[in-house]
């Protein structure tokens, strides 16, 4: 059986759909997982979904993708510009990784443009809304099938 697709979450992304609606549209964590859930359905691939407000958490379930996962979606939210370790987590893993945002980082504040994690992102998808998840996992369904030739 192959294994699952991760699709991470960072922190405040579990607030989705109470605040920011203009910034990151009007749909919830739950809806997305719905999104992923069924787009991965349509390319033949299972999926591990979860949120996080805690940076060591993440490095956590990042280094499990390493043995556990085919791939991984991951929306670092803030960590994205902060944080060098969930960056060395995802450097250690020989997986497809595909990084997405919701808004369109470089359209926003300063500090916002720069995403650590792109470093070792295969793909960057930013600015589509929770659409973005679903172009996500198909990009990243591609490049594992890319992978097993
Ligand atoms: O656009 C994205 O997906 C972000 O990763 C979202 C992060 C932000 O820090 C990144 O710069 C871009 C923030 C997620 C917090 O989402 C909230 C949603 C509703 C209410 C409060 C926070």
């Amino acid at each position: 059986m192959t294994a699952p697709l991760f699709i991470l979450n960072g922190p405040n992304l579990n607030l989705l759909g109470t605040r920011q609606p203009e910034i990151y549209g009007a749909q919830t964590l739950a809806d997305i997982e719905k999104i992923c859930r069924e787009t991965a359905k349509t390319v033949g691939l299972d999926v591990y979904f979860m949120q996080t407000n805690h940076e060591g958490e993440l490095v956590d379930v990042i280094q499990r993708a390493r043995t556990d996962a085919c791939g991984v979606v991951i929306n670092p939210a803030a960590y994205s510009h902060t944080s060098v370790a969930v960056l060395d987590a995802l450097l250690a893993c020989d997986l497809p990784i595909v990084e997405v945002h919701l808004s369109n980082i470089h359209k926003r504040d300063d500090f916002r443009r720069r995403s650590f994690v792109s470093q070792a992102a295969d793909a960057v998808i930013c600015g589509c809304g929770a659409y973005g998840y679903e172009l996500a996992v198909r990009a990243v369904s591609r490049l594992i099938a890319a992978r097993q030739g």
